[in-house]
């Protein structure tokens, strides 16, 4: 009943909703109501109550109808799945992709316990972040798994030039930078046969409303809050993010990766500069080139040979510390 109260606030955002109202919508007393509004009072919910007017939702955690409302897309978003607090979005997702969880579901955590980036690393996520994961069952081989990882960098990064204002640019493979700190990153992880993959998951991790002691000092890393000095509206961000990601999953079926790719080199912080490499053969200095038509990274070597790098660790020399590599 709670959660069906709050579904009738959600949808008269904005305006006041009486309590007669809404008990002949739900078919329970007003004194019901009462005692359930109270109850998402005591969640968090910000309710308005006045007396000739009803009540009126001002502000609250994210729930599935708020992030639902407005949304606009067809399928990234269908099914949203909120919790306060989980270990991982991303496992969350795994274990719900495994058990046939629909294609586009999106899984968003206030705060995650234990919240991942690549090859086991940790990635702190206190409450004011964003920190989801979407499940995807592209028709793809393995070896195309990858281009999503590009393709959702795009996304994350237009939709917080969009709906937060603030000039993200993405560095290869995965991360987000604003003046060459790590502000968001993505992890996406994959299960399936050479042939066919059978579900991605993709994670993506913003520093949104975080203030700096929640980012330890060594990470040179940064959140909108600090940079812009105000909060932003997550549900805003993350509802331009996944239309972005909607946008682009169609641009990639009708255009090819290609389309991608150039609104990726738009957006990109790391072409045409130092980097270190840091790879299973070592670490190593190279020029940034270009991005590859199969989402390689384009360099050229210290002694003058041009490579792809498939799967590294990229910093930009001069410009970031090493915190990436640890
Ligand atoms: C990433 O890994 O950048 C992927 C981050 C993906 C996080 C999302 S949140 C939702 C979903 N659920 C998850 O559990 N994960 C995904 P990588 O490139 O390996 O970077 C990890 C490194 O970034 C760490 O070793 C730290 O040095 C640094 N780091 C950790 N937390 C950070 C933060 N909040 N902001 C910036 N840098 C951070």
């Amino acid at each position: 009943m709670k959660d069906r109260i709050l579904k009738v606030l959600v949808e008269h955002q904005d305006e006041y909703v009486s309590g007669e109202e809404l008990s002949r919508i739900l078919g329970i007393t007003r004194a019901g109501i009462w005692k359930h509004i109270e109850n998402l009072r005591l969640e968090g919910y910000i309710i308005e109550s006045q007396t000739r007017l009803g009540h009126k939702l001002i502000h609250g955690p994210l729930n599935p109808y708020i992030l639902s409302k407005g949304l606009g897309t067809e399928n990234i978003g269908c099914n949203f799945i909120v919790r306060q607090q989980l270990d991982s979005t991303n496992n969350l997702a795994k274990e719900l992709a495994k058990s046939g969880v629909v294609n586009g579901t999106v899984i968003v955590a206030e705060e995650q316990l234990g919240g991942k980036g690549r090859q086991g690393r940790n990635w702190v996520s206190p409450k004011g972040g964003i920190w989801l994961s979407v499940v995807l069952r592209p028709q793809i081989e393995l070896k195309d798994a990858a281009c999503y990882t590009l393709l959702t960098g795009v996304a994350a990064a237009r939709g917080l030039r969009d709906a937060a204002g603030i000039e993200v640019g993405i560095k290869w493979p995965n991360d987000l930078l604003f003046n060459d700190k790590k502000i968001g990153g993505i992890l996406t992880e994959v299960q399936g046969e050479w042939q066919a993959v059978d579900y991605l998951v993709i994670g993506i991790g913003i520093n949104a409303n975080i203030t700096a002691e929640h980012l330890l000092p060594g990470l040179n890393a940064t959140s909108v809050l600090i940079e812009k000095n105000r909060e932003i509206h997550l549900v805003r961000v993350i509802q331009a993010i996944l239309s972005h990601f909607e946008r682009l999953e169609k641009l990639l079926q009708t255009k090819g990766f290609s389309a991608v790719l150039e609104e990726w080199r738009e957006l990109a912080v790391c072409l045409n500069c130092e980097v270190l490499v840091k790879d299973h053969s070592g670490e190593w200095n190279a020029d940034s080139i270009d991005i590859s038509p199969d989402g390689s990274l384009l360099v050229r070597k210290e002694d003058g040979q041009v490579t792809k790098i498939y799967s590294a660790d990229v910093s930009l020399r001069g410009r970031e510390g090493d915190y990436n590599f640890t």
